[in-house]
């Protein structure tokens, strides 16, 4: 017989899994996330370590699914996807986010940084975890930084030695105003595209070149349509990892500290790897017969993009900024 005593229990159990589900999230869940690059290079390396740190963490619980190779798009549309909440986790180069989250095309200012160096203490130090809380008003939260080097210009028609090699060529650069008035600053002609569309547009000819750094020219084969690589490094945009505002207010507190942490170990862990492809990549170019122009002089190059500074500090905050990052010694 089901007596008072049974029935308290009963109410007394259910009650301890609940919460005990609630402390661990009842809702443990699969999040989505989105990169642009395929599934060895570094940032995805990143995605799918932090992916089985959270899993550990939670028990199993939630996992992270990363859709890598543009599977769920063109950044571009990911990143409107991720704003309404239909992606869940998005690594981005900053200069795509910086068409909506305006702190991003500061990190993508050309001739910002002195140095990988001064880029990562700015990135690990307070100024990079201000940026990071900057990101809710629009959709987002920011988790943590990618490197990614510098980029610099290749193209397919001429060696650039110079601005006035760079007369009439037609450059690809990623979706956004600021990257495109970089390229017409220094003389060429934008030509914004969805970086999965670079390959065919060099290997057809509707592009001459594009900007980026070694990693991406490499494992894209775009360096096998463009013999020549001119050091630019005209900008050192870093990668970002965010999460949909509307993910991120579904979890516990403790539960988004784990996203935060573990997202934090990924960028550790993706720093050690890519330095390795980087140097790897520019060999594997350089051996392929691609032509390497190191001596450049850049301070033209920098005076010419000096207007898009003008811009950007119309805002103070952004002025600010700028002034903050340069003084990081
Ligand atoms: C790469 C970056 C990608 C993408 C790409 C591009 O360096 O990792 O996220 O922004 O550049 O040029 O489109």
């Amino acid at each position: 017989m089901y007596c008072r005593a049974d029935l308290s229990r009963t109410i007394t159990f259910v009650v301890a899994l609940f919460l005990t589900a609630a402390a661990t999230s009842a809702f443990a869940r699969e999040f989505r996330a989105a990169d642009t690059q395929n599934e060895e290079y570094p940032t995805v390396q990143a995605l799918l370590f932090m992916g089985s740190l959270v899993a550990e963490r939670t028990n199993g619980g939630h996992q992270i699914k990363v859709f890598h190779s543009r599977q769920l798009g063109e950044e571009k549309e990911t990143l409107e996807q991720t704003r309404v909440g239909a992606i869940d986790l998005n690594r981005t180069n900053v200069a795509l986010i910086g068409t909506m989250v305006p702190a991003m095309n500061v990190l993508a200012m050309p001739f910002l940084f002195r140095s990988i160096e001064h880029l990562q203490k700015v990135l690990d130090g307070p100024i990079g975890n201000e940026i990071l809380d900057s990101f809710e008003p629009y959709g987002f939260v920011g988790l943590t930084f990618y490197d990614s080097g510098a980029r610099s210009i290749y193209n397919s028609v001429r060696p650039v030695t110079s601005m006035a090699d760079l007369k009439g060529l037609r450059i690809r650069v990623q979706q956004s105003e600021q990257m495109s008035e970089m390229i017409r600053s220094l003389g060429a002609d934008p030509v914004e595209l969805p970086y999965g569309q670079v390959l065919t547009g060099l290997a057809t000819k509707l592009i001459d070149g594009a900007e980026n750094n070694w990693p991406s020219f490499v494992t894209t084969d775009h360096y096998k349509h463009a013999g020549f690589y001119t050091l630019t490094e005209h900008t050192m945009s870093p990668e970002v990892l965010v999460m949909s505002k509307k993910a991120w207010s579904g979890l516990p507190a403790e539960e988004q500290k784990i996203f935060r942490e573990t997202a934090q170990r990924s960028s550790r862990f993706m720093r050690e790897k890519w330095r390795d492809l980087e140097e790897r990549s520019r060999q594997q170019a350089e051996a392929a017969g691609v032509r390497i122009i190191t001596d450049i002089d850049r301070k033209p190059f920098q005076a010419a993009m000096a207007g898009i500074y003008a811009k950007v500090q119309q805002d103070p905050a952004m002025a600010q900024l700028i002034e903050r990052i340069r003084k990081v010694e």
